[in-house]
């Protein structure tokens, strides 16, 4: 495989580009090499300066759900440039986005548009602290909520990647605000109510974790921190960027009927655009200004092309609810097959295989991989044409685009590997 373009562009990225990339993710840092440079995408593929292609499993870390290009998508794009890109003022189309969200995502029943998973989850912890006046946050180690300062804490995605523990950058005295607990552990949620109960202003949680890798939540957990951030007057805040629209149509919320006051949104609401929101309950979200006293402000925030975008991908998902039923049966026949010493964890259309025997529910389990197997398993498969996320610690994305050819494809390879 020619891969002599891509490193000529990496070398010049690096000159000018922290890591040449503008998202660490995207380095190759916990496999080693050199990324590859894309020219293009389509459908289920991504092709490379060099010419190359691949099954796309990273699908732009999740948001294209409809694989690359989907046409209902580029049809609303190209009729917004007509109109024009960004007026700093009120859209018809942005209420009814805020309208489609409500009505799939129930709980949501107020909604503000922002423009990275990031800003959602700062805003909605703003939120919680300005609702309830209290500063404390309790997150789950292993999970990512974006590079929100105060939630850098025991983080995973490119931080467990990189071996980051705590970010540099971040004062201590915000870092202190939170408090980190194993992932599906309710023992350790209901010990740390106990003792902090009356000042903990929000508990978060990636209701299906993706950024430790896949890690389903356990029977019972989800249901436990309603029930405690409830009695203590905390609130409940799911950070759906990943899970929203991908593991049912009302996200992981509705997959596992459980209402959180808050909810943050990212990738698949953008259609492939930057855009994000956050939202909830009514009396919550009417603190925030102009209307409250909690300020968030944005001035690309529900931008027409972004909400061209989303409108258009999430009124496709409300029509066609079949392609969540295609999604989950080719998920099933990429996990079909467990290689023998790996793990494979799978809720709807996200999945990671583990390279550990033992069962994945928590950080500490997910850790215990065998990184530089891992490692081999990426290149070995990129060299066939199939393009998993460069880490351990990422879960793998499919699309509506990808063809029972492309599982097979990838699932020969698997075997090849492990056959070897
Ligand atoms: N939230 C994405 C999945 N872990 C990563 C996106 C990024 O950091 O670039």
């Amino acid at each position: 495989m020619k891969t002599a373009q891509s490193e000529e562009w990496f070398e010049r990225a690096q000159r000018h580009i922290p890591g040449g990339v503008n998202s660490p993710v995207r380095a190759f840092r916990g496999v080693g090499g050199s990324p590859r440079f894309i020219a293009r995408g389509e459908g289920s593929k991504l092709f490379d300066v060099d010419g190359n292609s691949y099954i796309d499993y990273v699908c732009s870390w999740g948001p294209l759900i409809l694989g690359h290009r989907p046409q209902p998508v580029i049809e609303a794009l190209r009729s917004v440039l007509e109109i024009g890109t960004s007026f700093g003022a009120p859209t018809g189309q942005e209420v009814e986005l805020a309208e489609l969200i409500a009505h799939v995502v129930p709980s949501m029943q107020m909604v503000r548009l922002v423009n990275s998973g990031t800003e959602a989850t700062m805003s909605a912890l703003r939120v919680a602290r300005g609702f309830t006046g209290r500063d404390l946050t309790v997150k789950f180690e292993g999970c990512y909520h974006g590079h929100v300062d105060s939630l850098l804490v025991k983080a995973g995605s490119g931080m467990a990647t990189l071996g980051i523990a705590d970010t540099a950058g971040v004062p201590a005295s915000f870092a202190a605000t939170t408090i980190a607990l194993p992932y599906n552990s309710i023992a350790a949620v209901e010990q740390t109510f106990a003792t902090h109960g009356d000042k903990i202003a929000a508990v978060i949680v990636e209701p299906v974790a993706g950024n430790m890798g896949c890690v389903p939540p356990a029977p019972g957990f989800l249901e436990a921190l309603r029930e405690l951030t409830a009695r203590h007057g905390a609130l409940l805040i799911f950070d759906e960027v990943m899970t929203g629209f991908r593991v049912a149509l009302g996200g992981a919320q509705k997959r596992f009927e459980i209402l959180p006051d808050l909810t943050t949104l990212g990738k698949i609401i953008g259609g492939g655009l930057p855009m994000a929101a956050y939202g909830g309950r009514a009396d919550i979200m009417k603190k925030v200004a102009p209307v409250g006293p909690i300020y968030q402000a944005g001035t690309l925030s529900g931008n027409p092309l972004a909400v061209a975008a989303g409108l258009a991908m999430l009124r496709y998902l409300v029509a066609h609810p079949e392609v969540y039923e295609i999604l989950e049966a080719r998920s099933g026949q990429l996990c079909a097959w467990v290689p023998p010493g790996v793990t494979v964890n799978r809720v709807g259309s996200m999945f990671t295989f583990f390279f550990t025997p033992d069962p994945v529910t928590d950080w500490a389990s997910a850790e215990r991989s065998d990184k530089a197997r891992f490692a081999k398993l990426f290149h070995f498969l990129l060299e066939r044409g199939v393009y998993l996320a460069p880490s351990q610690f990422e879960a793998g994305f499919i699309s509506t685009a990808h063809s029972e050819d492309d599982i097979r494809h990838t699932v020969d390879a698997m075997k090849e590997f492990f056959e070897a």
